[in-house]
């Protein structure tokens, strides 16, 4: 596979001031040169120099474009294979034709993610570095990006080698003493350093489990679900908090019948806010497909913002609503607090039939009480500390659940040791706890499951 030599336009479609064809593999500099004139005498062009001129069609002779290119020879590149980059003007025709010209000179259309996946064949990066890279094109808020970054430069993966690196030296110490049966006290060591040094591996696994969480969501953003019966103001809270008229708000209830997804930035975390349609008992199919997608959403939603109509008697559908909740982070909001004639008294019996649930009065036909429910948002889930990353974080669900196998298998080697289990068998658990952390970085990844992960990429990257 890496025989071959791949193009793709890097940068995005549409127009700009340049865009960018790149190309990699063994002949990258034999077929840059072709598609180029240089427009003075250049026999021998350096590497990592900008050169001016023209992209040619080398058969008719017609020039396409006024161009910059870049001949990047291995090992000192993105991908450590031969890189050529062809600075075009950045519209679509001449980005096509310049792409065009380089596979009639030889190259491949790279696939999504191609490039990359190339330098982690190489070894110039590890598969968590280029997830990473990934994580840092679709960095929503600083914070995402800066989890990005500190994963590219490898903390997570140096984190996970040194953890490995333990595992490895038990595993030797334990394959000595299968290898010498007969000696007693070759194997006595073994299962002191097992002992000794497992304790340690795991809490370091339960500390980086400890951050999956908390990592995801500052990658990917708190997903809060706003449910409620219909009419009670869950578009309207949306519009809100977006400060722009997304979602259809109506005095009729059943306004809202699918599911409406948008984010915010909420002090450095990103929140996807999901509004959905009113839960209710209905005969029409259209809002009753509604009402299942809003328990889909539920499920997976990391914090919950129920919101009742507060001028309302608290009925048997919001207790339901509240039931379907479940044990899930949830903020209760008591809306349209400026219809409410005696306020305190009726805020306070709802206070006590949701607790212990924080509940925030609202109104958002008057903009009250936004900003505390914004900040009761970020609480919930970050209990009072929204931390910015200050060490090694796991921010994917493949790390964690690589982890926490890895973790399971040290505990069954830990049962087993104090059982006193013969030694091969140990050495099994290791293995497979070895395995899995070796899936994190790729060492132990299956093809299959790489190519999937290059898949989310876009081309050209
Ligand atoms: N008085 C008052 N009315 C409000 C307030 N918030 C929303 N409303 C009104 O309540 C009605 C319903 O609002 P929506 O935001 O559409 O309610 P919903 O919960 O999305 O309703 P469905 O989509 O039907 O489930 C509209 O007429 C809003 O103008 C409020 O704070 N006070
Ligand atoms: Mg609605």
């Amino acid at each position: 596979m890496l025989e071959d030599t791949i193009a793709a336009v890097s940068t995005p479609p549409g127009e700009g001031g340049i865009g960018i064809v790149r190309i990699s593999g063994p002949n990258a500099i034999k077929i840059g040169g072709a598609v180029f004139n240089f427009n003075k005498l250049i026999k021998e062009p350096q590497s990592h120099r900008l050169y001016y001129g023209y992209v040619k069609d080398p058969e008719s002779g017609m020039l396409i474009d006024e161009a910059l290119i870049t001949f990047m020879l291995s090992p000192n590149t993105y991908t450590r294979e031969d890189v050529v980059e062809i600075n075009c003007h950045g519209g679509a025709l001449p980005l096509s034709k310049t792409l065009e010209l380089v596979l009639a000179a030889g190259a491949r259309m790279a696939k999504p993610g191609e490039f990359t996946q190339r330098a982690f064949i190489n070894g110039r990066i590890d598969l968590a570095q280029a997830e990473a890279v990934i994580q840092l094109i679709r960095a929503k808020t600083e914070t995402a990006m800066m989890l990005g970054m500190a994963q590219l430069q490898g903390r997570l993966s140096r984190e996970i080698k040194e953890i490995s690196q333990t595992l490895l030296r038990l595993l030797a110490h334990m394959e000595a003493s299968i290898d010498f049966p007969e000696h007693q006290d070759v194997e006595d060591l073994a299962r002191e350093q097992v002992l000794r040094n497992i304790e340690p591996a795991l809490a370091r696994l339960s500390a980086l489990l400890e951050t999956a969480d908390h990592g995801r969501i500052l990658r990917e953003g708190i997903r809060t679900a706003i449910v409620g019966r219909p009419n009670v103001g869950k578009s309207s809270l949306l519009n809100a908090l977006l400060k722009e008229q997304r979602a259809i708000v109506t005095e009729i209830p059943g306004t809202t019948r699918d599911v409406l997804e948008e984010s915010i930035n909420l002090g450095g975390v990103a929140l996807t806010i999901i509004d959905t349609a009113g839960i209710r008992e209905t005969a029409d199919q259209v809002e009753r497909i509604g009402v299942a997608r809003t328990r889909e959403v539920l499920e997976k939603a990391d914090l919950v913002v129920f919101v009742l109509d507060a001028s309302q008697p608290y009925s048997s559908e919001d207790s339901e609503i509240l039931n379907a909740v479940g044990d899930k982070a949830c903020i209760v909001v008591a809306n349209k607090t400026d219809l409410l004639i005696n306020a305190d008294e009726q805020l306070c019996s709802l206070i006590k039939i949701v607790s212990p649930r924080t509940l925030i009065p609202l109104s958002v036909l008057h903009e009250s009480g936004l900003e505390k429910l914004e900040t009761a948002i970020v609480d919930a889930v970050f209990h009072g500390e929204a931390k910015l990353p200050e060490h090694t974080m796991v921010t994917s669900v493949r790390h964690k659940d690589a982890l926490r196998r890895a973790q399971q298998s040290l505990n069954e080697m830990l049962g087993a040791l104090k059982e006193g289990f013969a030694i091969d068998l140990l050495a099994i658990d290791l293995h497979t706890a070895l395995d899995s952390l070796g899936e994190i970085t790729g060492e132990a990844v299956s093809e299959s499951l790489a190519e999937e992960i290059f898949r989310a990429f876009c081309i050209g990257k």
